[in-house]
């Protein structure tokens, strides 16, 4: 969208130059991808390239080249910047990678290859083919501010009435250099940022097209005064407007003080925010070596506490494979995190192109893989502190967590078990990779080849995310009663058993519906036999809470809450807003004491 405003407000290029925003989900096969650009005959096809799109892209280029010989082939973004010489061998295709920022690159590169004025050799910031081989030019210098670049949303924007999810700078840059990240080193320390004036508009077009969601791109929302203003700014948009009603950001990690005080903002003005502490380790030795410290860290965990305690939701990301950790230091860090926040992310480490790991792979024993599949991310077979075997344990654990925590299959249920039994959260999961391999039921077949697949390529490939949702998903009956075997089996005592067993069932109600067709929403009926959403909700915010609590409190009826549509954006791995996740949208006490039989019937209401 940048590119496209860059090209529309040029004054030279915009009469004469069409250009088409062509954006494809995972489902969308090589060939619709080729009919659909070739479609349009095209001079020019620009491709934004991240590992997740990168190798079905590969698939195209050739192709393109059969069906219109003419077109200039460019390749952009983070993934291959940087890298032209190496992806103009492998990639003959391919007739230039851009470096860096885009915006300026694109114009002058399109007046030359559409209207062959000057030549490429004098074009900053591109790799090219010259008679002799791939041809680097002179760095482009960046923007200074980001008023200077032409917005994608200011008029003439593009329309914006069809999007759900709006993603916007503020600033652009990175003050730090993580080493695992390719943002602060590659796009470069200095912040360049927008005013406050142009950004007043921008929210303002994206609250009045009703895009309910808003991602601020900056890497640290909360690092410049200003950012408390942007607050100020979208709590009116939304007041106004309606919208954006959700707002995802990476915050500062540095500026408790200045973040605390825009989540209350937006909080007061309506506006969701997930907070999630960038932890990554919880080792110093692999912190260091990460190129992070631990300045600001107890501001942030002092924050996250006073949230957490006020009934707000916050979670904290991790790394597994972090040079300097240990699979030990990763579960240690799982299970004690797992009991202090709502929520935890796991990532597996990538080694992403022109990073700090990347060029230490001597120095730290990095050796990585990159097999064939849908994503072009460089994973980590081993280094100096985990061993092969000990990273094929850590992914099995990272997969078993998607399985029972990140897809929402056992949220709380293992939370309970984590808080209330001597099970810890890793303990739970490895004993559930080891139960489905003794199951026969289609599900757990599934569920145990995914593990063995996982064991034998040491490897998380990202589509197996997507994979293991749709097999969580397709019959919600079947996945609940696999995991109340697997409760069964636990060695547990009997009353905290059928707490846990209440909860799976909650749990499984509340996975998204796949057999829901069509648009809206469906209710649902759930019985239980004690106020499980308040005990769900206590568990969550990991307050100390007994069986005795459960005991004593009513029975109760919820009323559950799923959107329809659910079948359409299956195939995708990220669902970011969480939306197809049923919701409590009522809980009323019944005057049932506890010992209630635990399996009603389940009324649906029509869409
Ligand atoms: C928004 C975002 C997301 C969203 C994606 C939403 C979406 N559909 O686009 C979500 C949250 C889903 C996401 C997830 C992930 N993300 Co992310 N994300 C970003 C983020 C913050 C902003 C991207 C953006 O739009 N930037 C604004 C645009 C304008 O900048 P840009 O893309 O760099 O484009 C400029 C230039 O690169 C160039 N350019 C780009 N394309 C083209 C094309 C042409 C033809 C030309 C000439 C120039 C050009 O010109 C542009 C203008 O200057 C970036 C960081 C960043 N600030 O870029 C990370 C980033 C893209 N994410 C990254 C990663 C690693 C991930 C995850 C894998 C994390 C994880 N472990 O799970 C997942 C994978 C997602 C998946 N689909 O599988 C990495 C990608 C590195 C890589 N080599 O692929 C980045 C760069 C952050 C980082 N850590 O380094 N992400
Ligand atoms: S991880 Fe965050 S703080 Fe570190 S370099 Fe990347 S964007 Fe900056």
């Amino acid at each position: 969208m940048y590119l496209d405003a860059a090209v529309r407000l040029n004054p030279v290029l915009s009469p004469s130059t069409e250009v088409f925003l062509l954006s494809y989900g995972a489902g969308h096969t090589v060939v619709e991808m080729l009919e659909d650009i070739v479609s349009r005959t095209p001079d020019v096809v620009g491709f934004s390239c991240q590992g997740w799109s990168f190798r079905h892209y590969t698939l195209l280029f050739d192709l393109l080249r059969e069906f219109l010989p003419e077109i200039r082939i460019v390749l952009g973004g983070n993934h291959v910047s940087y890298r032209g010489a190496e992806l103009l061998h492998a990639y003959p295709s391919v007739d230039v990678v851009v470096n860096g920022e885009g915006e300026r690159t694109f114009c002058d590169l399109l007046r030359y290859l559409v209207d062959g004025i000057g030549s490429l050799g004098v074009i900053p910031g591109i790799t090219y083919r010259d008679e002799s081989g791939p041809a680097t030019t002179e760095e482009r210098p960046r923007f200074k501010t980001l008023d200077e670049v032409p917005s994608a949303y200011l008029p003439p924007a593009v329309q914006l009435e069809t999007y759900d999810i709006a993603l916007l700078e503020t600033n652009r840059g990175c003050p730090y250099a993580c080493s695992f990240c390719y943002w602060g080193g590659a796009v470069g320390q200095k912040l360049s940022r927008a005013t406050l004036e142009r950004m007043s508009v921008e929210l303002d077009q994206i609250g009045a097209a009703g895009v309910h969601t808003l991602f601020i791109c900056d890497a640290n929302f909360g690092i410049l005064e200003q950012d408390l203003e942007i607050a100020h700014l979208l709590v009116e948009v939304r007041r106004r407007h309606g919208a954006p009603r959700t707002l995802h950001v990476n915050w500062a990690k540095n500026h408790a003080a200045r973040v605390g005080a825009i989540l209350d903002l937006l909080h007061e003005g309506g506006i969701h925010s997930n907070v999630f502490l960038a932890l990554q380790t919880t080792s110093k030795t692999a912190l260091s070596l990460a190129g992070r410290d631990e300045r600001g860290r107890r501001e942030m965990f002092d924050l996250a506490d006073r949230l957490i305690r006020e009934d707000r939701r916050v979670g904290c990301e991790l790394i597994f494979g972090l040079p300097g950790d240990t699979l030990d230091d990763f579960r240690a860090s799982y299970d004690k995190l797992f009991l202090s926040f709502p929520s935890v992310l796991v990532h597996p480490l990538w080694i992403l192109p022109n990073t700090s790991y990347d060029r230490r792979r001597r120095e730290l024993g990095i050796i990585t893989l990159r097999p064939g599949g849908e994503t072009d991310y460089e994973g980590l077979l081993q280094h100096d502190t985990l061993s092969r075997e000990e990273n094929r344990e850590g992914l099995a654990l990272l997969l078993g967590e998607e399985i029972l925590v990140g897809s929402g299959y056992a949220r709380t249920t293992i939370r309970c078990l984590a808080q209330l039994s001597p099970w810890t959260a890793t303990a739970c999961i490895s004993a559930f990779e080891r139960f489905v391999a003794t199951r026969e039921e289609v599900l757990a077949t599934g569920l145990h080849e995914a593990f063995q697949r996982i064991r034998r390529q040491v490897y998380f490939d990202r589509a197996l995310r997507s994979q293991l949702r749709q097999l969580i998903f397709e019959d919600r009956e079947k996945s609940r009663g696999l995991l109340l075997a697997f409760l069964d089996m636990l060695e547990l005592n009997p009353e905290l058993k059928q707490v846990c067993a209440e909860l799976a069932r909650l749990d499984c109600a509340l996975l998204p519906r796949s057999e829901l067709a069509g648009e809206g929403s469906a209710l649902s009926s759930h019985l239980a036999p004690f106020d499980i959403h308040e005990f769900s909700r206590r568990l969550l915010l990991s307050q100390s809470i007994g069986v005795e609590w459960v005991l004593a409190s009513p029975a109760t009826e919820l009323t559950l809450r799923h959107p329809a549509g659910y079948a359409r954006f299956r195939g995708e791995a990220i669902d970011l807003t969480g939306t197809w996740e049923g919701t409590v949208a009522e809980s009323r006490p019944m005057a049932a004491p506890w010992g209630l039989t635990p399996t009603p019937p389940v009324q649906e209401e029509p869409v």
